[in-house]
């Protein structure tokens, strides 16, 4: 091979790695539909592992220590925002209890997630003042606003 047309393989050859560096998919996340599901659905597993520490406490299963009320609601908190990337519409085949509504009214979709965002929030907020009683009443929210999207978009 010539100096000159090596030195256009290595630049081609540049250029088109680049190219797909560059060229993000909707869903640059995730390899697979598989990925994105699996992504969801450890973020939520995570998340009522941890919503379920403070639930123990809340409904008096387990002494309230308020450390480990904190700590899991500023899990809950941060992950809250997680899952609802993995919802790709590309998912909408693979096996798991996602209803199609999930993106046949998206918006809804959208809705109810914030509000789970939202409530999560405020759970963390609560937990910050370690007072039992505001725990209970944020985490109350919290739950109801986990139902109220299983209730609409998760089969049973
Ligand atoms: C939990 C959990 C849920 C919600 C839901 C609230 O602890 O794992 O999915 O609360 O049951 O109704």
């Amino acid at each position: 091979m010539k100096k000159q047309s090596a030195l256009h393989a290595v630049a081609t050859f540049a250029l088109t790695i680049a190219a797909f560096a560059f060229s993000a998919p909707a869903s640059a996340q995730f390899q697979k539909p598989e990925d994105a599901v699996k992504f969801r659905q450890s973020a939520l597993t995570v998340i009522a592992n941890q919503f379920g520490r403070i639930g123990a406490m809340a409904n008096g299963r387990a002494p309230f220590d308020a450390k480990v009320a904190q700590d899991s609601a500023h899990v809950v908190a941060t992950l809250s925002t997680l899952p609802w990337a993995g919802f790709v519409a590309n998912t909408e085949s693979v096996k798991s209890r996602a209803k199609p509504e999930i993106w046949k009214e998206a918006g809804k979709f959208k809705e109810a997630s914030d509000k789970f965002v939202a409530e999560a929030a405020k759970l963390e907020a609560a937990a910050k003042t370690g007072n039992l009683d505001a725990i209970k009443t944020a985490f109350g929210a919290v739950g109801g606003s986990c139902k109220a999207c299983h209730d609409a978009f998760r089969t049973e």
